[in-house]
């Protein structure tokens, strides 16, 4: 099983030249870390272990100002290799990079103490113990990289500390978090990573997130060798063929499509170095991500982080949270929840209780990052799921809001959340347009019949005569059950004054092509103002349409069957 392993330790406390003298590799490759004598960005270098263990190596700053690089280094490694200088003993670093080590839960792993070959040997003997003392555990070797002196014993102790590993990783869908990204020529975008796990080979169709980006990975190398599939934990260089430069970045990953949700938030369960307050703003290191990110303390262990940029984590991810310095760790409880401040939920998320957290209608493929299957003990239509308990709230609020709703013009407006019409056929409703109501449920006007009647009849007699209506209830009723028409201005007319008055007016328009105001209103003998909302109700039914002084027939009033 192929394994990473990261340095870790103070500035200029030999890290870089003892993977040097292990590997025969320098990893500072910047022009800048030569001249400056340290390390600035992340070095890499294959181990092979005489075991045959094969290692890849992750070489970290150890300056104060490039602890974000160490922690974009250090995430996804599966072992240490602590560097601690024999006549300087720990510095502020060593102890930064320790706790870091301990919040990522790298627990594997050998202490260095190098630079053997400079001190005497009590000092050395002070260095061992303090190592011993600080990292409890864990083989400390005294080494040299100038003479080599303990490189053999430093490689058997890392290869016994690579026994320990647990593996598994390989089984999960494919993550790899992009380190380093550039351009080869003959090649195009280039992108580099520790695989986190599944594996990853030529052809794969993946997707550079939280962009989204599909990508088909081309020529993948091993540590500048080319192999057909590399594995989880190996240090990979993926060819992206297509993909622009500045389309991928550090902190990015490629995924399986679907495998991992991208999200704003993580919840998760914080191990603190130093209090972290609520509302505090810091920087939080996911994989080779940094995203600035506010704190929303749940309770006295459990926050939710609201990120500035989304991450792509899963259930069990460890993140490092940093201001000036490291303040906490957060092992990811829920990768995707929803904008909360509810510890319960996230209590009950962290042990494993997915159904006891679902009410309201999420969707089920949201889930799959949480649990494996389904939620048992939940209710399920569409592709959502919600409980049985918020299913019966929604039946008796809707209910209530059906029954109180107009009697005249019954039911309310059709929920338009978006599990609405899959979540709706479930309850005793009807639907009709954008109308809930209780099925077979027609208008009635119970008590106030005798005076619709009325206002119908009233109607009725008026023929042609345009009326005032001040009841807007009853206005409505008599216009639902087809009594009235209603004109503008809040006046209407009876439907049989209306049906006269658009005969009239469609004979004249076939027999002259049109019709004038004044023709109208002499041909109907009412007055202008009436014959005016007349005619404007034609032009609303699509019947009419003015042409200067005159209403000529819309096309689809031309032909006679039309008449409605
Ligand atoms: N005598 C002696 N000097 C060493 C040994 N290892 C490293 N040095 C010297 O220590 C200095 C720092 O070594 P580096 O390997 O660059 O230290 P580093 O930990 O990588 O430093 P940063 O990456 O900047 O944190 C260099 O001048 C090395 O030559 C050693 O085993 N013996
Ligand atoms: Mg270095």
């Amino acid at each position: 099983m192929p394994l990473t392993v990261g340095t870790a330790g103070h500035i200029d406390h030999g890290k870089t030249s003892l993977v040097e003298a292990l590997t025969g590799k320098n990893t500072d490759r910047l022009p800048e870390e030569h001249e400056r004598g340290i390390s600035i960005d992340l070095g890499y270098a294959p181990l092979e272990l005489s075991d045959g263990t094969s290692l890849s190596v992750v070489d970290v700053p150890g300056h104060e100002r490039f602890v974000r690089t160490m922690v974009a280094g250090a995430s996804g490694i599966d072992l240490f290799l602590l560097v601690i200088d024999a006549g300087e003993g720990a510095r502020p670093q060593t102890h930064e990079h320790l706790a870091i080590l301990h919040l990522l839960g790298i627990e594997h792993g050998v202490v260095a103490v190098t630079k053997a070959d400079a001190v005497d040997e009590e000092t050395l003997e002070l260095a061992i113990e303090e190592g011993r003392e600080l990292v409890p555990g864990a083989a400390v070797v005294p080494v040299s990289a100038k003479t080599g002196a303990g490189l053999g014993e430093l490689r058997a102790e890392l290869a016994a500390a690579a026994d320990c590993v647990p593996g598994g990783q390989a089984e999960r869908p494919t993550r790899l978090f992009v380190d380093r990204v550039f351009t080869l020529r003959g090649i195009g975008t280039v992108a580099t990573g520790t695989l986190w796990s599944g594996s990853i080979g030529d052809g794969d169709e993946l997707r550079a997130e939280p962009g989204g980006l599909p990508v088909r990975v081309r020529s993948v190398q091993v540590h500048d060798r080319p192999v057909e599939r590399a594995e989880a934990g190996q240090r990979v260089a993926v060819a992206l063929p297509g993909v622009e430069r500045h389309d991928v970045a550090r902190g990015d990953a490629l995924v399986v499509p679907g495998a991992y949700p991208a999200s704003y938030r993580l919840d998760v369960s914080l191990d603190e170095l130093e209090p972290v307050r609520d509302g505090a703003r810091v920087h939080a290191h996911l994989g080779t991500a940094d995203v600035p990110a506010r704190v929303v303390r749940l309770g006295e262990r459990l926050a939710q982080l609201r990120l500035s940029r989304q991450v792509v984590a899963m259930r069990g991810d460890r993140v490092i949270l940093r201001g000036e310095t490291t303040l906490a760790g957060g092992l990811v409880v829920d990768p995707a929840p929803p904008r909360h401040r509810d510890e319960d939920r996230a209590l009950l998320v962290e042990r494993g209780e997915i159904a006891a957290t679902i009410h309201e209608p999420v969707r089920l493929d949201s889930l799959h990052h949480l649990l494996d299957g389904e939620p048992e003990g939940v209710e399920r239509a569409g592709g959502w799921v919600f409980s049985r308990s918020w299913l019966d709230d929604l039946e008796q609020d809707l209910g209530q809001r059906i029954d109180t709703a107009d009697p005249l013009d019954p039911g309310v407006a059709v929920p338009s959340e978006p599990w609405a019409s899959d979540v709706l056929p479930l309850l005793p409703f009807e639907r009709r347009g954008a109308k809930l109501c209780r099925a077979g449920a027609t208008a009635s006007l119970g008590a106030r019949a005798p005076e619709a009647e009325m206002r119908e009849r009233e109607l009725a007699d008026a023929g042609l005569r345009v009326a005032k209506m001040d009841d807007d209830e009853l206005t409505r009723y008599l216009e639902a059950t087809g009594k009235l028409v209603r004109l503008g201005d809040g006046h209407a007319i009876g439907r049989g004054g209306y049906e006269v008055a658009r005969d009239v007016m469609l004979g004249e328009c076939r027999a002259t092509g049109g019709i004038t105001l004044a023709r109208f209103r002499d041909l109907l003998g009412i007055g202008r103002r009436d014959a005016q909302l007349l005619v404007e109700r034609f032009d609303r039914d699509g019947l009419t349409r003015r042409d200067g002084d005159r209403r000529v027939l819309r096309r689809a009033a031309t032909h006679p069957t039309d008449e409605r």
